[in-house]
C-alpha cells in the first residue's frame, strides 16, 4: 500500500516526506491549497479535524501531526532505510528528547519569525519589529544550547542522524532562505557544520527538488 501524504508543498509536510525518503518508502501526494481553504473542506476535516497539513492515509489507517507520523514510520520500518530512532532504549530516549526540544523550544520562536518575515504580506500581517527581535533573541538562546551540544556530538541525539535532526529542516530552511536570519546558524560554528551535514542529505535535496518552497 502506497502512503498518501496530504499537502506536500508546506513545511510541516516536508518533515514527513524527508523521513519517508530516508526510510526508502514509496509515497504519493495529494495537493491541498491552504490559500483556497482546501484544508477546511469536509472531506479533509475527516482526515485532520483541526484543518492542518500534513495528514497521511495508509490503506485504512490515517494519522496526523507530523512528528507523530515520523515516529510511527521510523518505528514501523525500523530495519528499512536509514535507522532514525536509536538502536537502544537509551538512544531512543535521546532522540525523543531532541524531538521535544525541536517542537517546544526551537519551533515556536522560529514559527513567529517566519510569520513576521517570510509570510507577512501573504497573510496580511504587519511585521512587528519588537516581536521579531524578541523571538530572534529567544531562538538565539535555544541555538546557544545547540552549539554546546553539537560541540560534543555530530548530531543532536548522538553520533547518528535521527528523526530529531531531520525535524529541524523544514522550518530551519526559512532562516537561510526568506527570513534573512541565516546568521543565527552561521555565527555558531557547530550549529553551522551540523546544518550543512543535514541539509546536504540527498533526501532533503530531493524534497526541495520535488516540492520547492514558494519564492
Ligand atoms: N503540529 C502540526 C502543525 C501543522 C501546521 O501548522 N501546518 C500548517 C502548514 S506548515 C498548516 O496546515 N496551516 C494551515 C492553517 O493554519 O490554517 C503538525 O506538525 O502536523
Amino acid at each position: 500500500m502506497v502512503v498518501k501524504v496530504y499537502g506536500p508543498e508546506y513545511a510541516s509536510s516536508k518533515r514527513v516526506i524527508v523521513c519517508l525518503l530516508e526510510k526508502e518508502m514509496e509515497f504519493e501526494v495529494v495537493n491541498i491549497d491552504l490559500f483556497k481553504g482546501e484544508n477546511k473542506s469536509p472531506d479533509y476535516l475527516k482526515l485532520q479535524p483541526f484543518g492542518l497539513v500534513p495528514a497521511i492515509q495508509d490503506g485504512d489507517y490515517t494519522l496526523y501531526e507530523s512528528r507523530a507520523i515520523i515516529r510511527y514510520y521510523a518505528e514501523k520500518y525500523k530495519s528499512q532505510g536509514t535507522e532514525l530512532f536509536g538502536k537502544t532504549m537509551e538512544e531512543k530516549g535521546k532522540v525523543e528528547q531532541w524531538l521535544e526540544v525541536e517542537a517546544h523550544n526551537f519551533h515556536p520562536p522560529l514559527y513567529t519569525l517566519v510569520l513576521h518575515t517570510v509570510f507577512s504580506s501573504k497573510l496580511g500581517i504587519t511585521p512587528d519589529q519588537k516581536v521579531i527581535q524578541e523571538n530572534e533573541a529567544k531562538l538565539g538562546n535555544v541555538l546557544d544550547v545547540y552549539e554546546e551540544r553539537l560541540s560534543m556530538s555530530k548530531y543532536l541525539a548522538g553520533d547518528s542522524l535521527s528523526l530529531a535532526d531531520l525535524s529541524h529542516l523544514p522550518f530551519g530552511h526559512y532562516l537561510l532562505n526568506g527570513a534573512g536570519k541565516g546568521y543565527l546558524i552561521r555565527d555558531r560554528k557547530h550549529v553551522s557544520a551540523w546544518w550543512d551535514v543535514i541539509s546536504n542529505r540527498p533526501s532533503w535535496k530531493k524534497v526541495l527538488h520535488l516540492f520547492p518552497y514558494p519564492t
